[in-house]
């Protein structure tokens, strides 16, 4: 399978989950402005959302959303544990995570990279933003966000946690996020899939 990615972007996230689950992938660059992958074909043709994350799967289907590739990775490899078994209140649990990161933090973060955005419109978003992780803080578990057992939510939530270092949004007020993403970044994994995207030496 092939993963279409930007480095540092939301794709992060199944690269992630690529990683802990020990799957073979091939990645391909996007250059999300110029709608073109490194080999030079026009990505929209690839992927009409023109968005990253997109994995082709072996069968030559295309699969988009975080949320949905997330879990679709999971259930390759179900003895890794990245997500509860599928028809579970635990997989309900972990597909409200998903959709929280979705819906909440990445839409809620993803603004701040757009150079239009007036300081204004962040301010607000940094309110909203504030009381997100005040209830990300009171029901997050340790060490990791549903208990014990990393799951794809992990790669999903310190990948868009990660962007709040790039955009100076401060977590000081709840010391247990930054925590979190020590712990989330240490893993072998997120060290490979770090270097790979160029993220880290
Ligand atoms: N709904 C998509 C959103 C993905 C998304 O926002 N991707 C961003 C990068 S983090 C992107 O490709 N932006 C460029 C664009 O949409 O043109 C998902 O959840 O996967």
């Amino acid at each position: 399978m092939k993963l279409y990615f930007a480095p540092g972007a939301c794709s992060l996230a199944p690269h992630l989950a690529l990683a802990e689950a020990g799957l073979p992938y091939d990645l391909e660059q996007v250059d999300l402005r110029a709608k073109k992958t490194k080999s030079g074909d026009d990505y929209r043709a690839v992927n009409p959302k023109g968005s990253v994350p997109a994995i082709t799967l072996d069968d030559g289907q295309l699969l988009t959303e975080d949320a949905v590739i997330l879990q679709w990775i999971a259930d390759q490899k179900p003895d890794a544990k990245l997500a509860p078994a599928a028809g579970t209140m635990e997989r309900y649990r972990l597909q409200e995570w998903l959709n929280w990161v979705a819906t909440e933090l990445h839409k809620g973060i993803s603004p701040f990279f757009n150079p239009r955005a007036s300081d204004e419109w962040k301010g607000i978003l940094r309110e909203r933003l504030a009381q997100q992780f005040e209830f990300l803080n009171s029901r997050m578990k340790k060490p990791y966000l549903m208990g014990a057992q990393y799951t794809v939510a992990d790669s999903y939530l310190y990948t868009i946690l990660r962007w709040t270092g790039l955009q100076k949004i401060e977590l000081d007020k709840w010391p247990d996020i930054p925590a979190y993403m020590e712990r989330v970044q240490a893993r072998p994994a997120s060290q490979k899939v770090l270097k790979e995207e160029g993220l880290l030496k």
